[in-house]
């Protein structure tokens, strides 16, 4: 395949409502949205990096400033055998994982169009419709908390994550808990906690919940070791795991009995899946995050969650949730706890490319 064109467009969306987790606020996304151009045919892909470099040390500004000074300027131009060697003329830029996805995850979308299959086809995917959670952001009360919850299981939503922090968390889950004793319960710390918090984080071996994500630092794999040989509840980590590499030492330390796969965070596809064959391999679950996404990192997140491992809901909620409007048509929804996986050509929804030009607030073309 030819990667002839390439155009990069800089999108502000505001959220529906602001997304609170442990280290702040969110209220805006700043979407970057790559484009590639080749056979008459378009690709998409999105930046999941963040405004601030609280979850990842990658930023939009980061991201912008790899992918227009380094990454498009060497892709651009090239004829590569797929999807997976399209970043090959970059292996040498160290880290910026998130820039990086954003075109091998657009290049996965030509493909698959080139192809005339789905994403989720070209991928692997074995699922037509796959089951999906919400993240619920820390809110100013537990009541607020408890009707959220309520609302949510109302829309269909199979499992509910809970963000914590310190303050917030063993009595604030206990609550939710004593409301909805059965449902699929879980809570996501975004790395708020230390090993001294470990006697703290044993009490919520009583709630019964699925797993807690990432309760202590990116790098923190030995401490979620310890912390993993003192709780039964199972850890599963987002943050830390940003490769195969990264997976197999956690597994190997001990570290999580889970992974949350962002494919926007481990470089893109080919990594998420190897990542996804690995635990596999092991017998472990894996399940799909989020970043937050417009339609566009939605839909490759959609066809990812085919793939026979994701075995638990994912983090991949309906278009409404997030935005008043989408920027993809038709948008996602959520029907009996369950997202229909598009089957047209490449992401099967269409980027609506005129409202994308009108909202743009940064743009840079190559070719
Ligand atoms: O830790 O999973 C996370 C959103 C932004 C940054 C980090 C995280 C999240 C979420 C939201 O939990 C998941 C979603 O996209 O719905
Ligand atoms: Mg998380």
């Amino acid at each position: 395949m030819k990667i002839e064109r390439a155009e990069l467009r800089q999108v502000p969306m505001r959220l529906e409502e602001p997304f609170e987790i442990s280290s702040g606020v969110m209220h805006e996304r700043h979407v970057i949205l790559v484009r590639l151009l080749g056979q008459g045919l378009e690709g998409w892909g999105e930046c999941v990096a963040g405004e601030d470099p609280a979850y990842s040390s990658e930023t939009t500004e980061t991201a912008w400033h790899v992918l227009t000074r380094f990454i498009l300027p060497a892709v651009v131009g090239c004829s590569v055998e797929g999807p997976e060697a399209v970043l090959d003329p970059v292996r040498w830029i160290r880290g910026h994982r998130m820039a990086k996805a954003a075109v091998e995850m657009a290049a996965w979308d030509l493909a698959a169009r080139m192809d005339g299959v789905s994403l989720a086809e070209k991928l692997g995917g074995t699922r037509s419709v796959v089951p999906v959670g919400v993240s619920i952001g820390l809110q100013e009360s537990d009541e607020k908390l408890t009707e959220k919850v309520a609302g949510y299981l109302t829309e269909g939503y199979t499992r509910i994550k809970v963000k914590i922090k310190p303050g917030r968390d063993v009595a604030m889950l206990g609550r939710v808990r004593e409301r909805f004793p059965e449902v699929p319960l879980m809570a996501d710390a975004n790395s708020a906690y230390t090993l001294a918090d470990a006697s703290l984080l044993k009490k919520l071996d009583r709630l019964g919940l699925m797993m807690i994500e990432q309760p202590l630092r990116h790098e923190d794999y030995l401490e979620h070791a310890h912390l993993q040989a003192l709780i039964g509840t199972p850890i599963c980590l987002d943050e830390s795991i940003r490769s195969v590499g990264d997976a197999e030492l956690a597994l190997k330390l001990g570290s999580c009995r889970v992974v949350n796969i962002k494919p926007g965070r481990v470089g893109g596809h080919g990594e998420a899946k190897r990542i996804h064959d690995l635990m596999q391999s092991r017998h472990l679950p894996v399940w799909c995050g989020g970043m937050l996404e417009s339609g566009i990192g939605r839909a490759h997140n959609v066809a990812l969650a085919s793939l026979p491992g994701f075995t638990l809901p994912g983090d991949i909620s309906a278009s409404r949730r997030y935005w008043a409007r989408d920027i993809v048509s038709p948008e996602f929804e959520v029907n009996d706890g369950t997202m229909v996986v598009p089957t047209g050509p490449g992401l099967g929804v269409e980027a609506d490319r005129e409202r994308i030009e009108s909202l743009a607030r940064r743009r840079a073309d190559f070719d």
